[in-house]
């Protein structure tokens, strides 16, 4: 068995699983892809996903695993003593519905267009309107997200792989000029105090 390489990119949505691996004290080698390089396109990186996109695990046994919600369950069922999900159906469901919501919809959708409007038209203003959609698309599913957190701390009630998943929409706060609701402020505060965020911050 080898150590697991897991493959990030400054900036990106792959900050959400460094704080997975560091709230369950994995054993792994970061390796940081230059996105605003192209590096993901780099024929080395496309070994090990053809998709071109980070995050990408490879695990203990060789094997990669991508895609955010995938790679988050997979660490929160493996290493079930870091309690990363609470127990039972309900909760892993609910789970998969928010981590859902937040990638398909705030981040593929709204986080490309609000960010990436240049993928879409070489066009000044055609790329402003494209922005704004995009950032009304997040700040819909913010609202949407902060009416979920309601009074509670973390999004199932006690931290879990949900937190992670809102918590790296939240830090493209200047990146895609973002209004966050306080709610949410008061959310990334809290996961900005916990060791393992502050550690994934910092690598
Ligand atoms: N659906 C994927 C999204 C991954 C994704 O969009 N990654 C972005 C960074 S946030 C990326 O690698 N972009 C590089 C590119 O598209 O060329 C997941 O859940 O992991």
């Amino acid at each position: 068995m080898a150590r697991m390489k897991y493959f990030h990119a400054p900036m990106t949505c792959s900050i959400g699983l460094i704080v997975l691996l560091e709230e369950i004290g994995a054993d792994y080698e970061l390796i940081t892809i230059q996105v605003s390089k192209g590096e993901q396109h780099n024929p080395e990186f496309r070994a090990i996903n053809p998709k071109g996109k980070v995050p990408a695990l490879v695990r203990e046994d060789g094997s990669v695993l991508t895609e955010f919600p995938a790679i988050a369950m997979w660490l929160a069922k493996s290493v079930p003593q870091a309690n990363l999900l609470p127990p039972g159906l309900e909760a892993e469901i609910r789970a998969m519905e928010l981590m859902e919501f937040v990638v398909s919809t705030a981040h593929m959708r709204g986080g490309t267009l609000a960010m990436l409007p240049g993928k879409f038209s070489q066009n000044d203003a055609a790329q402003k309107d494209i922005a704004e959609h995009g950032r009304k698309i997040i700040h819909d599913a913010l609202d949407f997200l902060a009416e979920r957190l309601g009074d509670k701390d973390f999004f199932l009630g006690t931290f879990s792989i949900v937190d992670a998943t809102v918590f790296y929409l939240l830090q493209w706060k200047d990146r895609a000029g973002l209004d966050i609701p306080p709610t949410l402020e008061a959310f990334q505060n809290r996961m900005k105090a916990r060791p393992a965020v502050q550690r994934a911050l910092a690598a």
